[in-house]
């Protein structure tokens, strides 16, 4: 879209002189400038990318003037403020949800019109920020909205990684693993701080040093790694507040290694400083599992150090009493990642603050709160003593001197018991020695939160237990949010629009709980015709996307059913595509005249498995086996699609979301600690088709059973299924589905065989045999209220209706405050 033509020549001419004059064309000649300036372009000559570039830098100064008010506004009032450390954000993309965060959206739309280019078109030009894996990460992103726009002084800390989550290519059918060099054309919305550095330090040992009459302990570090800062300036709707999320990236330290230099091996000395690099060069792909690697270990340490460096560095700019840090600094661990802050809190507070280890400990135990969100035992974190001995020697003695004081402390509160005092101890004592970096987090933090009711549950009945009987008043959960800014307005705009004009206001976008307003229409038929409307211009959005990318034609008229998520076997897309293999032999079998009852189906997956998840990715390649059978069969034609989403990410989900009839979210009960993707779909009016699991419990309350689709085994139950072993019974259905896996009907017979064995003779952990009937009355149930189209609308308009207690506006005011004691600290306009 170069503009070379004279027409355009002249609108451009047009528009400078427009914004010379000051007429109204603010927006159009900021860009202009950024394409000359900037950009580097000549203003008479640039394409769509140099466009979006020239755009991005004019709203973004715009969030500069903001973020400087809010900065100097946080700094006058000294408030108390939440630090947010968290490894992963899944920022996804910025323009849109800028613009319309800042208000100038149609601003900027008009103003680019007029310069010949559309802003939609612009927007796709952004790369997708995927520093995170999934649910986790993009919930991050989620509250930092939230905290900008509800007025918390907060910050963001994590790690700029310089290739994010890896994009996944589809080849024969197989997942293909590419490095996401994500910032390989510029990253407008970050501002490098090349002053804002701090020295990082590893290995080495710690000596005895005589201070005061007595001795104290000195580490002297081995290697020193620059942290710098780049600012990523988050802007809340609705308010001039605009807050930082500030991620570290390493640079070799300007502390020259001369023992090198001097020996004249200047080349070698030149690549050893570059290795500090690596730090924070890749995101671990792995979803919760950890291997004790120390590439990983090193990046946590990384960024919490340089965090605290920057933090304390706040405080003490205008205090002098670390007495007073509690009533100035609530840190938040976001899960067990950061967890290294606190022994680096007490190291600092004693090595260098000279603190006594008490008063010193007091602190550490008033400031942190932690968030824990897996039920699996393999994402609970261990560190390898070995591993933290030779990497950071003083953290470790200071761990264990903080588990010698606790264990004490504990044979007092519940004397001898030494399974117990084993199983609560911060460190395993295995085969390989380790650290417990959840046991570590829940003695030093004042609150253990948990991610919806149900994991609450778990975790004060299972996971953690012995802490829970001991502590009790510890323990509180905060049921996940997502926040109808990005999920709503910014990735369903004629949604966004039909609620505003049905609610007569726009103030739903910071007060969600209006959205209940739209059950007393429920029934009223032009509500349901436009809601028909907006859904359906939103499908054929999406099926314009899965024919430019799989080449497959779907009919809009169909239901499109989406499962989008990470690849796992708890989350059972095993079953899904099983349930398809049902329907397709269903169909096949059917007598032609009987064909016309069948509901036609698009069935839409999408995920990322993660690199050494064999299984996972043996799943990714039966579904597309079994899609290619189904979607080149003339016999099926519409009545049966199924498509794979290759790269799954931020901005897939945001054009799959607004186009789902039925979203599938099936995990075992007991397994998913809340799930996130349930609550993005049910803001869309998207019906569930789901397991009672993580937070659907909770929307089962807000909507109501007879409002979605519910099915198999409770998660009571599971214990005593899973006993039953190869006793179990399963449907023939089940069996016979497998078979048709097992005997190559789809291909890759071998390929396929130990999939096969997972969930049969005894082995299927994950109850896909038994839940298989219930499954299927489920979706029998789906197409049914689908084929009466008004049923489905009020379905649908109640789910939108009953979303409101999801959102994350919900869960970090429940945040700051029970567990942070923030409050907020608004910038004046
Ligand atoms: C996760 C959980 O698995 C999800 O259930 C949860 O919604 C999410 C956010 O709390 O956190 N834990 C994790 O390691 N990745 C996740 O997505």
């Amino acid at each position: 879209n170069r503009i070379e033509d004279d027409q355009s020549l002249e609108k451009i001419k047009k528009a400078l002189i427009d914004a010379v004059d000051g007429g109204g064309g603010e927006v159009k000649k900021d860009i202009l400038d950024h394409v000359e300036y900037t950009v580097a372009r000549s203003r008479f000559s640039f394409d769509d990318f140099e466009a979006y570039q020239a755009l991005a830098h004019s709203v973004r100064d715009r969030l500069i003037e903001r973020w400087h008010d809010t900065q100097i506004h946080f700094k006058k009032k000294d408030p108390k403020r939440i630090y947010f450390l968290s490894l992963e954000f899944l920022m996804g993309r910025s323009l849109s949800n800028s613009v319309i965060n800042l208000g100038i959206r149609d601003q900027c739309a008009d103003a680019l019109k007029e310069l010949g280019f559309e802003f939609e078109v612009l927007a796709e030009q952004e790369g997708d920020a995927a520093l995170g894996n999934g649910g986790l990460a993009r919930l991050s992103a989620c509250q930092m909205d939230s905290l900008a726009t509800m007025d918390y002084p907060a910050w963001g800390y994590g790690l700029r990684y310089q290739y994010g989550l890896f994009r996944q290519v589809i080849l024969d059918g197989y997942q293909h693993e590419q490095p996401d060099y994500w910032l390989n054309f510029g990253n407008p919305w970050e501002i490098e701080r090349v002053h804002v550095t701090y020295p990082v330090k590893f290995y080495g040992t710690v000596e005895d040093e005589n201070f005061n009459g007595g001795s104290r302990k000195v580490w002297l570090p081995g290697e020193t790694v620059e942290a710098v800062a780049y600012d990523n300036p988050i802007p809340g709707h609705g308010t001039r507040n605009t807050i930082t999320l500030r991620l570290w990236a390493a640079k070799p330290s300007d502390q020259i290694d001369m023992e090198s230099y001097n020996t004249g091996d200047y080349i070698n000395a030149v690549v050893n400083r570059q290795r500090a690099e690596t730090i924070s060069s890749v995101l671990y792909p792995d979803d919760r599992s950890y291997q004790g690697k120390e590439l990983r270990l090193k990046q946590q340490y990384f960024f919490v150090s340089a965090s605290l460096q920057d933090i304390i560095r706040r405080f003490k700019d205008s205090h002098s009493n670390f007495d007073d840090f509690p009533e100035k600094v609530a840190l938040q661990l976001n899960d067990t990642h950061p967890a290294l802050a606190i022994a680096e809190v007490m190291r600092v507070l004693v090595d260098e603050e000279h603190l006594d280890w008490n008063r010193a400990w007091g602190i550490v135990c008033k400031i942190f709160s932690f968030t824990t969100h897996t039920v699996l035992p393999e994402g609970l974190e261990k560190v390898p003593v070995d591993l933290l001995e030779s990497l950071l020697p003083r953290h470790l003695q200071i761990i264990y001197d903080i588990n010698f004081d606790y264990i004490e402390e504990l044979k007092k509160r519940i004397g001898l018991d030494y399974d117990r005092l084993s199983r609560m101890s911060i460190v395993e004592d295995g085969a390989v020695k380790s650290i417990r970096m959840a046991n570590l987090a829940i003695v030093c933090s004042h609150t253990v939160n948990g991610v919806s009711r149900v994991h609450s549950e778990l975790l004060k009945t299972r996971v953690f237990k012995d802490f829970y009987e001991l502590w009790p008043h510890k323990f509180d959960y905060k049921t996940n949010g997502v926040t109808q800014r990005r999920w709503i307005v910014v990735s369903n705009p004629s949604l966004s629009a039909l609620i505003s004009k049905w609610l007569g206001t726009e103030a739903w976008i910071r007060d969600v709980g209006l959205l209940a307003g739209l059950q007393e229409q429920a029934a009223n038929v032009d509500l349901h015709e436009e809601w028909r409307m907006v859904r359906k211009v939103n499908k054929m959005r999406l099926a314009e996307y899965i024919e430019a990318m799989s080449g497959i034609k779907v009919s809009v008229s169909a239901m499109f059913d989406v499962q989008i998520k990470r690849i796992h076997e708890y989350k059972r897309q095993l079953l899904n595509i099983l349930g398809i293999i049902h329907r397709y032999d269903c169909i096949k079998n059917m007598e032609r005249s009987d064909r016309t009852k069948v509901v036609p189906r698009v069935c839409i997956i999408g995920g990322k498995a993660a690199p050494g998840y064999e299984i996972a990715k043996k799943i990714i390649k039966l579904c597309n086996a079994v899609a290619e059978k189904i979607n080149n069969d003339p016999d099926v034609g519409d009545l049966l699609k199924l498509v794979f989403i290759p790269d799954y990410n931020v901005s897939v989900a945001e054009l799959v979301i607004p186009g789902a009839d039925l979203s599938q979210h099936i995990s075992t009960a007991g397994h998913e600690a809340s799930g996130t993707g349930n609550m993005k779909f049910l803001m869309n009016g998207c019906l569930l088709l789901a397991t009672e699991d993580g937070s659907t419990a909770e929307i089962i309350e807000e909507i109501g059973e007879d409002n979605m689709f519910l099915f198999g085994a409770k998660m009571h139950e599971v214990p005593a299924l899973r006993e039953k072993g190869p006793t179990l019974k399963v449907p023939l259905q089940f069996a016979s589905v497998v078979r048709m896996v097992r005997d190559g009907y789809f291909g890759f017979r071998d390929y396929f065989e130990s999939l096969c064995d997972k969930v049969e003779g005894g082995n299927d952990f994950y109850l896909l045999g038994y839940d298989f009937q219930s499954y299927l009355e489920a979706q029998a149930a789906a197409d049914k209220a689908f084929v009466d189209q008004e049923k489905w609308t009020r379905m649908s308009i109640l789910s939108t209706a009953g979303s409101g207690r999801f959102s994350s506006d919900r869960t970090i005011e429940e945040y700051a405050e029970k567990t942070w004691g923030i409050e907020p600290c608004k910038c004046p306009f």
